[in-house]
């Protein structure tokens, strides 16, 4: 083990720098064999710190041949400055000087995708969170801002587009057929906002007139071939500008906002100052290549990096524990964002089973960290669900608790009083509370505990003095380094329906100590702040049906034993979209753990038939009520997924969990046959293709039904499905037709499944991101046998290691999302998936750090099955060279 590879950083470490860096003039010669930077830094001793910081200069660098180090115009002796893996220290500097390096750097060779790379033409970088210290010597953290200008000289034919950040401000001929182009950007910002593309690429153009009247040039990047598909992305760019002007009184800065298209990319994208660099598949789109949820992915992703602009770029993180501050908060922003441009109670369902499935899983397992990290030894590691989604339920709560007014006040004064400045997650919380007079004293243990609040609740009515309590007691399991968990603040937003299913009006007995909102309503808001409370409601003269967590007001888990007649009670009335799913999800996993006993116990499965009558009813409704958003009908149809299934379980019964699921689903697809049929044909639609909430909602009833009636192993259905394939407008249907049969093991459903995945290919073959779904399919059917599948995949030609997009359509989707093939009993699944990671970690330390996953939550399962994952992990773990990355997740995960 290298020194640098198990070495963690800690927050209670946090000093602030002792350099600032004024301006960073940087000077890029592109080759085709290396790149050499050169760096002029106007820099000077950090005023806030004074003589009491660090004298000796340490400059962060990784990877970077160093030519010259050249003081105040003096070239540096090498005796004057020491160079190690990480660093270059010169030991002493003048208050104030100007440093110049020389570096070579082979862009060429860096397969990592971190720093300037090359993807297939074009170079570009990705400087989040360290990358920009595989580019130059520098002071690369977030809270070292600088004026920034770029040169960028490189061959005209090769690469005739050269960008960077901010404004154009010169550009020209130079000799051997090469050319520059010199970028400035007027805005400080911090070294991984940083960006440069140089390639031969063809932009689509567009404008955008703010809320001021200023005209801003809107540019997207990408090969010729794609220039078809940049449309949606510019009408997602101008509704968030509007969106955030209107919702945030937030307006665009710079004169121009640039998107580049690449198709070698760690992640979705990134806000790189005005010149936001994309994965092509989070920006690239259009009917015939893109699905529905790929469409609003594009939007959202769209959003997101846009709003960044203020929510990261002006007002950034002081370190990278403070991730959360720019990404918890921007998700709030671009989940409210999609709530407005679509259903809200659908995103809000959609955002809730995330959350639950990976973000809960994530806190139960050996990488917990609370949403404000304590510590950690490669940052790459903390771009996480905890950080990224738990955080913005986080902003979420307390945006509920001021309320819409309030909250658009302290939003203000943040971006106000924060502009141009590294703050913290507690600058956000101290705006909150100056401005709405609350108290978030115990609040802000969001931030620093981590695991999830479990929620104990019983309901006890009493028909003398007409009262209804509710007793809630909270506990939450240890996590790594953080064994005791002091009580969470936790809001529910509750109600409580008579047997008739109304809301009754709320009268909350208060305690000595005002513990929920006491105006009489038929919602209220339950401030739970103890171990245990009780909270009781007057003038109850039924025995009432409690509903919980509307909107799902806080990241918990709740257990409330609710008959199912009472599930069946919320399903039919309740008015909070959100709630009513939940019940009928309680139903299903009530139902679904009485066929697992049963099945464990080698019993008969029999089915309860109120989930039966209760789909009945959605179906029916579906028909009668055209009004009704087909969105969220086709979610009250879907039964809870095998990854929530186990996240749930005590010991994930893999194949247990598997069966009684497709045992649900076959029952409930006869039963319901008929009433299948007439919603399908209801649904079934040739118009040309329209990207709306209302035919989004439309085709995705269309294709849940589909599902259902892919499993009748009906030749009636086989031909429907055909159909669909073959006169299908749109990716949408036609995927989904294919999708349909991948958890379906008939030998006709196989057939099917092997002629229209060839006829896929066939038509689709030229086209990058529909190959990548055409392998995401197949890594999906979920058969015992199909890691062989798998392993030839990887063979294809279309297949490559060295692609994020690639790795992650063919074995992430296997491993991850493929229960059955990944935890063969033999270990197959585990073996693969370590041989993969020690591969990848060469490559793309970042990618193979992500791909373990599966592995570390070894503990969710049966001892025969911990022996051979633990066995997989250490193998991992002995191999030498291991990535930072890596070794952490392995060894937390082996702890
Ligand atoms: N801020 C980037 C993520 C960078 C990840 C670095 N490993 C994208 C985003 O959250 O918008
Ligand atoms: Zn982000």
């Amino acid at each position: 083990m290298k020194e640098a590879q198990g070495k963690t950083i800690y927050l209670k470490d946090y000093l602030p720098p002792s350099y600032v860096i004024d301006e960073t003039h940087l000077i890029f010669k592109l080759f085709e064999d290396k790149t050499l930077v050169r760096s002029r830094l106007l820099m000077r001793r950090n005023p806030a710190v004074g003589q009491q910081g660090l004298a000796e200069l340490v400059l962060n660098g990784r990877d970077l041949e160093l030519e010259k180090v050249i003081l105040d115009g003096e070239v540096l002796d090498s005796q004057h400055y020491t160079v190690s893996d990480d660093t270059l220290v010169i030991p002493t500097v003048p208050d104030s000087f100007i440093l110049e390096c020389e570096t070579t750097i082979k862009p060429q060779e860096n397969t990592s995708l971190e720093g300037l790379y090359k993807s297939r033409v074009m170079f570009c970088t990705q400087c989040e969170a360290e990358g920009f210290r595989k580019i130059t010597y520098y002071l690369d953290r977030p809270d070292v801002l600088s004026i920034f200008t770029t040169r960028i000289e490189a061959d005209k034919t090769l690469y005739p587009v050269l960008l960077s950040n901010g404004n154009n401000l010169a550009s020209g001929d130079l000799e051997d057929g090469r050319h520059f182009v010199t970028w400035e950007d007027p805005f400080r910002k911090a070294s991984y906002l940083f960006a440069l593309v140089a390639g031969k690429l063809k932009s689509v153009e567009d404008s955008y007139i703010t809320c001021s009247g200023r005209k801003i040039q809107l540019q997207i990047f990408v090969e010729e071939k794609d220039l078809d598909k940049c449309d949606f992305a510019i009408t997602s760019l101008k509704k968030a500008m509007k969106w955030d002007e209107d919702v945030y009184g937030r307006e665009y800065d710079l004169d121009i906002f640039m998107i580049v298209a690449v198709d070698d990319f760690n992640m979705g994208a990134m806000e790189n100052k005005g010149l936001n660099i994309f994965n092509s598949s989070c920006v690239l789109a259009n009917p015939d290549t893109s699905t529905d949820q790929a469409f609003q992915r594009i939007e959202a992703i769209v959003a997101h990096e846009y709003f960044h602009n203020w929510s990261g770029n002006r007002v950034t993180c002081r370190d990278w524990f403070q991730l959360s501050l720019k990404e918890g908060f921007t998700v709030y922003r671009d989940s409210e964002f999609s709530a407005d441009m679509g259903s809200r109670a659908v995103k809000r369902i959609e955002d809730v089973s995330f959350l639950r499935t990976v973000q809960f899983a994530e806190d139960n397992g050996p990488m917990a960290h609370s949403v404000r990290p304590e510590s950690y030894m490669e940052i790459s590691n903390f771009y996480t669900v905890t950080v990224y989604e738990k955080g913005a339920e986080v902003v979420r709560m307390q945006a509920n608790l001021l309320g819409p007014e309030k909250f658009r006040q302290a939003t203000d004064l943040y971006f106000q009083r924060f502009d141009g400045m590294a703050v913290t997650t507690e600058d956000f919380v101290q705006v909150m509370e100056e401005v709405s007079g609350l108290d978030l004293v115990q609040f802000r243990r969001w931030y620093s505990q981590a695991g999830t609040p479990r929620l104990d609740v019983s309901g006890k009515y009493d028909s003398q003095l007409n009262t209804f309590s509710l007793t809630i007691s909270q506990s939450c399991l240890p996590t790594p380094s953080q064994a005791v968990k002091d009580p969470f603040y936790i809001p529910l937003r509750m109600a409580l329906l008579d047997p008739q299913g109304k809301p009754i009006s709320l009268c909350l007995e208060l305690n000595e100590k005002e513990s929920g909102d006491n105006d009489v309503s038929d919602e209220l808001v339950l401030h739970f702040s103890e171990a245990e409370q009780t909270f009781v409601f007057k003038n109850v003269i039924e025995q009432p049906v409690p509903v919980l967590s509307r909107g799902f007001s806080a990241p918990v888990k709740l257990h409330y034993p609710y008959a199912r007649d009472e599930l069946m009670l919320l399903i039919q009335h309740e008015q909070d979209g959100f709630a009513r799913w939940e019940a009928s999800q309680q139903l299903a996993l009530q139902i679904l753990d009485e066929l697992l006993l049963l099945h464990q116990q080698g019993k008969a499965l029999a089915v309860d038939e109120r989930i039966t009558a209760a789909y009945a009813s959605v179906l029916e409704a579906a028909v009668s009520d055209s009004s009704l958003d087909k969105a969220m009908l086709s979610n009250l149809l879907l039964l809870p997924s095998e990854a929530y299934l186990a996240e749930l379980a005590e010991e994930v019964d893999v194949d247990g969990i598997h069966f009684v699921r497709e045992f649900l689903r076959r029952h409930l697809a006869a039963e319901l046959e008929t009433k299948l049929l007439t919603v399908y044909e209801d649904c079934r639609n040739t118009v040309p293709y329209l990207f709306s909430a209302e035919e989004i909602a439309r085709r995705s009833l269309q294709n849940t039904v589909l599902n259902y009636l892919a499993c009748l192993d009906k030749p009636e259905c086989w031909e429907l499905i055909e159909k669909q394939f073959k006169t299908a407008n749109n990716m949408t249907d036609s995927s989904a037709a294919i999708r349909a049969l991948v958890n379906n093991p008939s030998e006709q459903s196989k057939a099917l499944r092997d002629e229209l995945i060839a006829g896929f290919y066939e038509t689709w073959q030229h086209e990058n991101l529909v190959v990548d779904q055409w392998f995401s399919m197949q890594s999906a059917v979920s058969a015992p046998d199909n890691l062989g599948q798998i392993v030839s995949l990887m063979e294809h030609p279309a297949f490559d290691i060295r692609n994020p997009n690639k790795v992650r359509s063919v074995i992430g989707a296997f491993c991850h999302n493929n229960a059955v093939g990944f935890h063969q009993l033999d270990g197959s699944g585990y073996d693969f998936l370590a041989d993969q990671v020690i591969t990848l970690n060469t490559l793309n330390p970042q990618i193979a750090s992500r791909l373990l996953t599966p592995l570390t939550r070894w503990k969710k399962f049966s001892t025969q099955r911990q022996e051979i994952m633990k066995a997989a992990l250490n193998r991992i773990k002995e191999t030498p060279d291991l990535s930072r990355d890596v070794f952490e997740v392995v060894s937390k995960s082996l702890q």
